[in-house]
């Protein structure tokens, strides 16, 4: 086996035993930094398979984007370069067209609403088709909601957003959500956010509590309003290579099935505790909080339900019925 493999496959013989024992090293990717909910929920994961398979299962997490940027990290795992990663689903519907119905502006009621629907039918469907484009869907993990934020006017009404340059996620649901609301889409990687606020080579730019403030990527450092439009709930996903799947052994697939599974309610605790404590962080600081009409922007983006409604089949209609 090459050297430079990072899927690393190692066969010790331990003296005394007759049986040869294979250590497994497994490589994880976030791009956000150590601490935040989702890397904790790696990192429980990696716990996880240390504990159950006393040591032979090792899953090395690498959080603050060491790997790569999302949609690097993205591809790196569908040709097995990286083992196993975290991203939102956002950027994953350029692999595997169905994970973008997440995008959807206001699809989802609720947080139970959205729990329901991704434990339910269509979660399970859109985890399981990702094996056609190469991953393992195993997870889903919490991401609240996004809501706008601006360095210079704040977000008030649908009117303000007319003509700002916003940065979007690399996904094209939320690029036509954009142009609905009359800014100017600008898609780039979240790690270069922060800068292109600072120059003023974007006016704003849209996400959760925790990625806006101190414990993710600290934009309301120098975006100061923060306007509660709700628009998205975008969930996380995590992925397994299917190269790296397909070299596991059956109950070694299960460990790291298990494991996935029991990550999540870990990652969703933590994000609960932490989406209150940045909301009062970011205010504490001095960013302004605003609210809105929230019934404004969904009527503005009305017209992305009839651009999409043919491309996701009857997937809206299926999640919109989930009660
Ligand atoms: C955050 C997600 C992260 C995305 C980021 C973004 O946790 O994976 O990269 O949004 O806006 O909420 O790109």
């Amino acid at each position: 086996m090459h050297h430079t493999r990072l899927f690393a496959v190692l066969v010790t013989l331990t003296l005394g035993t007759a049986a040869a024992q294979q250590k497994i090293i497994l490589k994880a990717a976030d791009i956000q930094p150590e601490n935040y909910p989702t890397v904790a929920g790696l990192k429980y994961m990696s716990d996880y398979l240390k504990r159950a398979t006393n040591g032979r299962i090792e899953l090395q997490v690498f959080a603050g984007g060491q790997l790569g940027d999302e949609r690097s990290t993205i591809e790196q795992t569908k040709l097995g370069v990286i083992d196993l990663v975290r991203v939102s689903s956002a950027p994953v519907a350029q692999f595997y067209a169905p994970v973008g119905v997440y995008n959807m502006p206001f699809l989802f009621r609720d947080s139970s609403h959205m729990w329901k629907v991704l434990n339910g039918e269509v979660g399970k469907e859109i985890l399981s088709g990702l094996n056609s484009a190469g991953f393992i869907g195993l997870a889903y993990y919490d991401s609240g909601t996004r809501n706008f934020y601006t360095t210079k006017k704040a977000i008030k009404s649908v009117a303000d957003m007319k003509g700002l340059r916003i940065r979007t996620q690399q996904n094209q649901v939320v690029l036509d959500m954009m142009e609905a609301l009359g800014a100017k889409p600008v898609p780039m990687a979240i790690g270069e956010v922060y800068s292109a606020l600072q120059t003023g080579a974007i006016d704003g730019a849209e996400n959760n509590f925790p990625s806006y403030g101190s414990s993710g990527f600290r934009h309301f450092e120098v975006a100061r309003n923060y306007s509660l439009t709700a628009h998205s709930a975008v969930p996380e996903l995590v992925l397994l290579s299917k190269t790296t799947w397909d070299r596991l052994s059956k109950s070694d697939q299960m460990y790291i099935q298990k494991a996935a599974q029991a990550s999540v309610e870990v990652q969703k605790k933590a994000w609960k505790a932490l989406s209150d404590q940045s909301k009062k962080q970011v205010q504490k600081d001095g960013a302004k909080v605003i609210s809105v009409n929230v019934s404004e922007f969904q009527k503005a983006m009305a017209p992305v339900y009839t651009k999409y409604k043919k491309d996701y089949g009857n997937l809206i209609e299926r999640i919109l019925d989930v009660k």
